[in-house]
């Protein structure tokens, strides 16, 4: 355990990318790595938790009142009453209203993060806030929609879930004969006796104890920093999840259903999730780690995967040059 956290020190020492993984007793969510997840995170700890907790302590004073003053010995003869019009349209009328003022704030964050944007869109939209002069509708505007990144289109990247790994394709690279790039992505497994050697036999890599347990895999899903990332899941037998907690993002793997999202990860680094559907003995043994890199390192790696040389691919993102600077999201941060 020891020389594992001494590697997992050492390999976040040597790249000094972000690394969002979860932490023995952590409270709350992974820090946010996009703005779907920093409206999520704003929409649960700065707006539904102090309304629920509003509602308990209410709750609990009602509750300690009752008990106190309307217990035997306070109050032996009970009136005989069972309406009071004003206190049933209150506890009807209230209750609603929270509801709303809850709809009135989730409902825009879910259409957020699941309609895929129409990038030429945004790209007009914030060229007219900007010719219009209008800055502040336009610094407005570009907290939730990225024209740089607009302009450069999306990355497509296709997430089969299988029992029990998960199969990554990007339709947009294409080899010498045409095909797309697409590899499997499995689960470094850690607890058995052998697991170490066969990891280190099958693959002659040497970083064995720099895997997360549950977490790490052999070869990680790579996407480019700052770009607009469309991504579709499908399963190829049971209903897995495609989850990255730091993303926002939880799309079902359906079997012959094709459903789609988006993100856009600005800070380069490494993110790991986990298959969120209960889908088998080995559902706890499909994890996905993303590594998000710059977009040459990216375009390198993409050259080497499609070249064949999955190892060169492999150790060429193991280490992910820092963010270049004032990337959009992290300007405004
Ligand atoms: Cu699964």
């Amino acid at each position: 355990m020891r020389h594992f956290f001494a590697a997992l020190c050492a390999s976040l020492l040597t790249a000094p990318a972000f690394a969002s993984i979860p932490h023995d007793g952590a409270l709350g969510f992974q820090p946010a790595a996009t703005r779907i997840a920093e409206r999520i995170l704003f929409f649960h700890d700065d707006y539904v938790l102090w309304i629920i907790t509003a509602i308990t302590l209410l709750v609990t004073v009602l509750l300690i009142w009752v008990m106190v003053r309307y217990n035997r010995k306070a109050n032996p003869v009970s009136k005989k009453f069972s309406h009071n019009s004003l206190i049933e349209v209150i506890w009807t009328v209230v209750p609603a209203l929270i509801l709303v003022a809850i709809a009135g704030l989730s409902f825009p964050n879910l259409y957020y993060q699941d309609v895929v944007p129409n990038l030429e869109t945004i790209q007009a939209e914030s060229a007219e806030l900007l010719a219009d002069g209008k800055s502040a509708e336009y610094e407005r505007y570009t907290r939730n929609n990225f024209p740089d990144a607009a302009e450069k289109g999306f990355i497509n990247v296709k997430a089969q879930g299988n029992q029990w790994n998960w199969t990554y394709s990007y339709p947009d690279l294409v080899d010498a004969d045409g095909y797309a790039l697409e590899f499997v992505s499995n689960a470094v497994h850690k607890g058995k006796p052998d697991d170490e050697k066969n990891y280190e036999s099958s693959t002659g890599r040497t970083d064995y104890a720099t895997k997360p347990r549950n977490l790490g895999v052999d070869y990680p899903m790579v996407i480019p920093a700052g770009r607009y990332i469309r991504y579709y899941t499908a399963a190829a037998d049971v209903i897995h999840s495609w989850t990255v907690p730091a993303f926002g993002v939880k799309t079902d793997a359906v079997p012959g259903r094709l459903n789609e999202g988006w993100f856009l990860v600005d800070e380069p680094g490494v993110y790991y999730g986990q298959c969120s559907e209960l889908c088998g003995i080995d559902h706890a043994y499909m994890p996905i780690e993303v590594r998000v890199v710059p977009q040459d390192q990216f375009d390198r790696w993409a050259e080497q995967m499609l070249a064949g040389d999955y190892e060169g691919a492999y150790s060429s993102v193991m280490m992910i040059a820092a963010r270049e600077p004032s990337t959009q999201l992290a300007a405004k941060q």
